[in-house]
């Protein structure tokens, strides 16, 4: 199917309702929606769907490198390069619990080889299961002759109704480096995580379960990851929405990035070595929630 500006994307869909999109370009996906088609994404109203310009929500793939931790372009190249859907993509065998998914594939150009010297096969799997819980798959292969070293994450964009009223749960009492302040390492204190300003923390060595408490949609996000030690949150408050351009001014209130990342160890892989980092993303009504 084609996306915004023509651009190739690949729609999930089951019967209960849910449904998610993938784009090619940056095998980044734009949709995730419930039985009631509610998006439960934030995808800017002014993103740029027009490479080289990422794509302003969803799910960024960070990939060779997080942020600026390292001499490439912010959040390395994956996430603005035109994927594949993987060749050797296996269907489903017939008997298999009724999943709808999507493999794709990223392996460096010539001009990717200038900047980041290193060959390998990325193969992302996208998978909505039927009652709309979202896997996200990666499996970054070293098929060079040397070996190397990379950063990751699922730069997730989540959808809140009011940032203020939001609370992160799995986080407290964490070391954490704050992207404000340099390379320092910070404790955090106390209680569930609350928002009343410009967030930018990488969370080390976080529990496999974080939660995101939607108050007032009587919604909770609940991530599970493996092989991703790292969570950052980000919300860049009035001040830096202002300065994104592909940003809306208050679109803050409205998001909060949860990423799954392996950050501060680093990922070193020999020739023919693999590595996996999954996400799973589910969507629960708060009442069916304990503590609530
Ligand atoms: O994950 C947080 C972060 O690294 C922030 O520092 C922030 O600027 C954000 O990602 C967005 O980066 P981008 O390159 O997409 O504008």
């Amino acid at each position: 199917t084609k996306g915004v500006n023509g651009l190739d994307k690949v729609i999930l869909r089951e019967a209960s309702g849910v449904s998610a999109e993938v784009y090619l370009y940056g095998a980044h996906v734009t949709s995730w929606k419930n039985e009631n088609r509610e998006e439960l994404l934030f995808v800017s109203s002014k993103a740029i769907f027009k490479p080289p310009k990422p794509i302003r929500g969803g799910i960024p793939i960070c990939f060779p490198q997080f942020s600026n931790h390292g001499i490439l372009e912010a959040h390395g190249f994956a996430r603005n390069r035109v994927w594949k859907v993987d060749p050797e993509s296996q269907p489903s065998p017939a008997n298999s619990v009724n999943k709808s998914y999507v493999d794709l594939l990223l392996k460096p150009s010539e001009d990717d080889l200038k900047i980041w010297s290193h060959i390998f096969e990325f193969r992302l799997r996208v998978t909505l299961g039927p009652g709309g819980d979202l896997m996200l798959t990666s499996r970054v292969r070293n098929t060079d002759t040397k070996p190397f070293t990379f950063s990751f994450a699922y730069h997730t964009y989540f959808s809140v109704s009011d940032i203020s009223e939001v609370r992160v749960e799995g986080l407290e009492t964490l070391d954490y480096l704050d992207n404000t302040k340099g390379r320092e390492r910070f404790t955090e204190q106390g209680d569930a995580i609350t928002f009343e300003g410009e967030i930018d923390k990488i969370y080390l060595s976080t529990p496999t379960k974080i939660a995101i408490l939607d108050h007032e949609r009587k919604r909770t996000f609940v991530i599970r990851k493996d092989g991703l030690p790292d969570a950052v949150v980000w919300n860049p408050w009035d001040k830096k929405a202002k300065a994104l351009a592909d940003f809306g001014d208050d679109e803050y209130k409205h998001m909060l990035c949860v990423e799954p990342a392996a950050i501060e160890k680093p990922i070193t892989l020999k020739p023919g070595e693999e590595w996996r980092g999954r996400q799973e993303l589910s969507a629960v009504p708060s009442s069916y929630c304990s503590g609530q």
